[in-house]
């Protein structure tokens, strides 16, 4: 088994699959605003982001492929007949995409979009079925070259001829599901499984009625552009006050020797107890001590015009104090990663304690 995550954009609903081996990671369907999460991620678990990969140009959100090409030099990789310009590599039917020692391969599942495409793992335990075959549903066919019985044909030619147990991962739920299986869908999907034939399929999609994606007007022209910004910034530009790293846990963290750079630049946040900030730890020079749980309340006693860096014995109370300041409106706050613990172990200077 690969390393698997399912990851998920509240916005759009839609899925982002990280898969991994051997240190190699590619991400199938990355959403631009989730560009700092998932590459987070990927850093924490050690591996270096080899691809991006779309199961077809998206019409509800914007692609992360462009920023985490930029980020980590990953490539960009859609589908040959899809109409996005900018990628690194095309694909067509039966093309193999290698991360590690395993591999994806590419089935041509035209329908919702015509240059919609699957990918199955090489021992077809998994199939990433973009907005083809969702969970008990399909995606739409009303717009973007969609076409029910090109759809219909996908579905029981590409994806229910594969195996039974092959798990299905589609790119949304609108629901909170999150995997189906092949003989599932087989035979419970009310749109596509049993006995129902491609007029009944598109009689069933002709009266979705379902109101455009409220970001069509941007997201296709920007997923026309492997979501490479049109002129505009990249949102949420990495903060310039300090050296940072944004964790996974969605908080920004800095070393003790990133802190130590900053050389009085930003106001020492300590939030321990009283007892420990005079106790066997010490603390560093120049800290304000506010006790987490009276933090709320004593937030005016900062100074908004200076970066905070919150600080206490291991690092997850003053993460916990990041949150507590941003909901304040600080905006330039940071986490001393690893606390005092880590400050004194790599041999950092502090006021009072014991050697
Ligand atoms: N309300 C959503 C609609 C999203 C939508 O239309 N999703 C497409 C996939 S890009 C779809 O096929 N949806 C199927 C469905 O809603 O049943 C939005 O505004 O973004
Ligand atoms: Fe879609």
């Amino acid at each position: 088994m690969p390393i698997f995550r399912q990851l998920f954009d509240p916005q759009s609903s839609t899925y982002t699959y990280l898969l991994a081996d051997a240190g190699q990671a590619i991400l199938i369907d990355p959403v631009f605003e989730q560009v700092r999460r998932d590459a987070a991620l990927i850093g924490e678990l050690g591996l270096r982001l080899t691809a991006t990969l779309e199961t077809h140009v998206h019409a509800d959100h914007v692609t992360g492929a462009a920023l985490l090409k930029g980020r980590t030099g990953s490539r960009i990789v859609v589908a040959k007949g899809g109409g996005a310009e900018g990628a690194d590599r095309t694909l067509v039917q039966d093309d193999v995409i290698a991360f590690g020692k395993r591999r994806l391969l590419v089935r041509a599942t035209p329908g919702h979009t015509a240059g919609c495409l699957t990918y199955v793992l090489d021992d077809s335990s998994m199939a990433f079925t973009g907005d083809c075959l969702l969970i008990r549903g399909s995606g739409r066919t009303d717009f973007q070259g969609g076409d029910p019985a090109a759809m219909y044909r996908s579905v029981r030619e590409q994806i229910f001829s594969l195996p039974d147990e092959c798990l299905i991962y589609p790119a949304h739920d609108y629901r909170g599901l999150t995997v189906t299986s092949v003989a599932e869908e087989r035979r419970y999907n009310p749109r596509l499984g049993g006995d129902i034939a491609v007029g009944d399929f598109s009689g069933y999609m002709k009266n979705l009625h379902l109101a455009h994606p409220k970001l069509l007007d941007v997201a296709v022209p920007a997923n026309l552009r492997c979501g490479r910004p049109d002129g505009g910034d990249e949102p949420g530009i990495d903060p310039g006050w300090a050296h940072l790293r944004y964790s996974f846990a969605g908080v920004w963290e800095i070393d003790p020797h990133g802190l130590e750079e900053l050389a009085g630049g930003a106001q020492i946040l300590d939030v321990r107890e009283d007892d420990e900030f005079i106790g066997p730890l010490g603390h560093i020079e120049g800290a304000v001590l506010i006790p987490l749980g009276e933090l709320a309340e004593r937030c005016s006693e900062l100074s908004r015009d200076r970066p905070i860096v919150a600080v206490c014995r291991a690092g997850s109370r003053s993460a916990q104090a990041t949150a507590i300041l941003q909901q304040a409106g600080f905006t330039d706050i940071a986490n001393l990663n690893g606390g005092m613990l880590r400050w004194r172990a790599e041999g950092y200077p502090v006021e009072g304690g014991s050697a």
